[in-house]
């Protein structure tokens, strides 16, 4: 099974502030739990993280055909963009956001997730390790 873990805007900074939101680990340390994911699932997990909205929405027309499942965490974009989404739904690829931050608890302009729309599931709050839940719950699901 193929995956593609798609990251938004200032997920490579992670680390350098905010501990107590995001935890203290770096993007580094995200890539390292992917690679170690990949071997635990048995998956061929590709990753890419961007800061632009066009790029990422990019990635996601890329991934139609090739890719059985999107693990995304839009960052900022989760809360404007509309395109996301529809890149989402134009692929009809099974997808499961992330949120490395409990969303729901913070500031009113973060409740509204827009590609949240299309993914099948959200996991908030649960730290880098997130992204293993998503990963686990697609290979579950999904497994070929
Ligand atoms: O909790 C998440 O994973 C978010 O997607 C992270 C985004 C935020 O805009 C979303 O509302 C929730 C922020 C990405 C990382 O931003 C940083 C901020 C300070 C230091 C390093 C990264």
């Amino acid at each position: 099974m193929k995956i593609l873990v798609l990251n938004g805007p200032n997920i490579n900074m992670l680390g350098i502030r905010e501990p107590a939101v995001y935890g203290k680990e770096s993007y580094a340390d995200l890539l390292a739990l992917l690679e170690k994911s990949a071997i635990k699932f048995d998956v061929e997990i590709s990753h890419f993280q961007s800061n632009h909205e066009g790029a990422l929405v990019d990635k996601i027309q890329e991934a139609y055909g090739v890719i059985d499942g999107i693990v995304i965490n839009p960052a900022a974009y989760t809360h404007t963009s509309i395109a996301i989404l529809d890149a989402l739904k134009a692929v009809g690829i099974p997808a499961v956001e992330v949120h490395i931050s409990n969303v729901v608890e913070r500031e009113h302009f973060r409740q509204i997730s827009y590609p949240g729309m299309y993914c099948e599931k959200t996991i908030a709050g649960k730290g880098i390790g997130g992204y293993l839940l998503a990963i686990e719950y697609l290979k579950t699901k999904y497994e070929k």
